[in-house]
């Protein structure tokens, strides 16, 4: 079962050593398009497996007409296409939960904007041919362990419709270089929109099954759940949210900001899986203004937003918070799931005027 500890008992070693393993990315990384690998968040599950890239193959298996084994030169070898795509783990924001299940301890740098480059998921489902009873399409990764004492590999699954959607990639490269190891080397799954948990790394195999998939990280672990008695319904595509990066300078360690008095240029991005972002407001002490907001950098990818402060010296609390084409809006208190998964809350930063 998943544990809870109360934000009073302070920091798990546990939780340390998630922190240290799976980073994020430092917010004034939103400065780049595209996030210089090395600065791209990570998140690890259990250890990073080794592979070699030669005797690596990539098998489709189940529902299908012909079973299909892949080399990597067979892949790379497929019509490709990269995009640029916006990432966020599910449990981005998690820390403000309280008390927290225990898991990797994100604040707010869960996120990542790369350029991946691969061959789309559909033309080889084609290629193998799905067959009528099919339902689903599982994704099974190379990387094995425990988690609520279940053995397995990371595996997810997803629909036949969505599968076929032509934005979704067998990436092999990130910002034109092949796959880091912590990225999935040599091969992952990259399904734009969508949080990261769905993006399989390390692939291996691919399953045409048909009945709905029930392994852990499908069944149990990505749902927005009241307790632990609530079935409730699965993780999906990403929320709408903006992020500042934090103006001024920041103190060691506490990060608390200060800014000179006068106008003070805030930016930062905005981004949402389900639809596009139509405004970003930036809010100081609770007084919300219309920010700046520009093209996307891609359909699945984060815009900039930008909104000029005259900053008269004091301390203040600011914030940004952006809506989508459907009028959602981050929330100002967040009703927190039992994972505390998918969470959109409006970040807040405090800042001393000098
Ligand atoms: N095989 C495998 N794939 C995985 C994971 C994992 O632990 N193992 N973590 C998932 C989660 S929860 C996220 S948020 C993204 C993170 O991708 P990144 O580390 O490339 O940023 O990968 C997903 N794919
Ligand atoms: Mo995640």
């Amino acid at each position: 079962m998943t544990e809870l500890v109360s934000r009073a008992q302070g920091v798990r070693f546990d939780e340390l050593a998630l922190a240290t393993r799976n980073h994020g990315m430092q917010l004034e990384g939103m400065r780049y398009d595209i996030t210089p690998i090395g600065m791209h968040y990570l998140l690890i599950h259990f250890d990073i497996p080794e592979i070699d890239a030669s005797s690596w193959r990539l098998r489709v298996t189940g529902y299908v007409e012909r079973e299909l084994e892949l080399s990597l030169d067979d892949i790379r070898s497929r019509p490709a296409a990269t995009l640029p795509v916006t990432l966020e783990c599910a449990g981005n924001g998690r820390t403000r939960m309280d008390p927290r299940n225990v898991s990797q301890p994100w604040g707010l740098e869960a996120i990542g904007t790369a350029a991946w480059t691969g061959t789309a998921l559909g033309g080889i489902l084609d290629d193998c041919g799905i067959r009528d009873e099919a339902v689903e399409v599982v994704f099974t990764g190379a990387d094995r362990g425990f988690q609520d004492n279940v053995e397995h590999n990371y595996q997810r699954s997803l629909s036949i419709d969505e599968c076929r959607r032509p934005e979704i990639l067998l990436a092999y490269e990130m910002n034109g270089a092949p796959l880091p190891p912590q990225h999935g080397f040599p091969l992952r799954l990259l399904v734009p929109g969508w949080y990261g948990m769905t993006s399989v790394k390390w692939l291996r195999n691919i399953e045409v099954v048909d009945r709905p998939f029930t392994g852990l990280q499908q069944a149990s672990a990505y749902r927005y759940q009241r307790d632990a008695d609530d079935p409730g319904v699965p993780v999906s595509r990403i929320k709408v949210r903006a992020l500042m990066i934090p103006p001024g300078i920041p103190d060691y360690p506490s990060r608390r900001r200060t800014v000179d008095a006068g106008a003070v240029r805030l930016r930062g991005r905005a981004w949402c899986g389900t639809s596009p972002v139509v405004r970003v407001e930036v809010g100081v002490d609770g007084v919300w203004q219309d920010a700046h907001l520009e093209r996307s950098v891609a359909e699945f990818a984060w815009c900039s937003w930008s909104y000029t402060w005259q900053a008269r010296p004091g301390e203040y609390l600011l914030g940004c918070r952006a809506t989508d084409a459907e009028g959602n809006v981050q929330p100002a208190e967040q009703f927190w799931n039992r994972l505390g998964m998918g969470n959109n809350l409006i970040q807040e930063v405090p800042v001393t005027v000098r």
